[in-house]
């Protein structure tokens, strides 16, 4: 049998419980391009006081797809990404708004209810194909319009954000 020290076993349980925490939320640094850059009231980062996310972490996220017609396409299309919730709960977000901005530095405040109560999705790819900064990539705010038609309004589309490189989790 292990003989230790009761000194030693309390750093030892004192240490594992210092590190649990740690490797339950432990977010890896980006090897691939960055696509997504958050930042604000989050309690899990990667590079510096920010979570960076590349394409196979946003990936790694649950997904979703929506189909849904919107304002800005042709007919019905399915889009896919991370969903809103999700990527907030991997970066430790605590906090009422996000604000999202775009490469075109458009932003807007989205409340983090609205990701709450629907599956509002971080679009990565417009029927299947990865949507690129010419297609409103790389991330596009998409509501399911199609499931909740009253979806369709001024305020709402004004938080459909395309082109969207960064999130601010702002606190309460
Ligand atoms: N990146 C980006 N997303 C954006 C905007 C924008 O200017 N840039 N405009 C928003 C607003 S205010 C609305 S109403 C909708 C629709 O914009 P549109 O009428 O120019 O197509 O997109 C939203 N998403
Ligand atoms: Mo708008």
């Amino acid at each position: 049998m292990l003989l230790l020290r009761p000194a030693s076993l309390i750093g030892l349980l004192l240490l594992t419980f210092l590190m649990l925490p740690a490797s339950v939320l432990a977010l890896e640094p980006p090897t691939g391009r960055v696509l997504l850059k958050v930042g604000g009231e989050i309690g899990v980062t990667n590079v510096g006081d920010e979570a960076h996310f590349d394409r196979e972490m946003l990936l790694a996220l649950p997904q979703r797809q929506t189909l849904t017609a919107t304002p800005w396409h042709d007919g019905t299309v399915a889009f896919s990404g991370p969903l809103g919730r999700e990527l907030l709960a991997a970066v430790g977000a605590h906090g009422e708004t996000l604000r999202v901005v775009a490469l075109n530095d458009y932003e807007v405040n989205l409340p983090v209810a609205d990701l709450q109560r629907y599956d509002v999705i971080l679009a990565m790819t417009k029927n299947g194909e990865p949507l690129r900064v010419r297609d409103q990539g790389p991330l596009f705010v998409i509501y399911p319009f199609d499931e909740a038609p009253h979806l369709l309004n001024e305020e709402i589309l004004s938080r459909s954000v395309w082109q969207v490189a960064r999130l601010h989790v702002l606190g309460d």
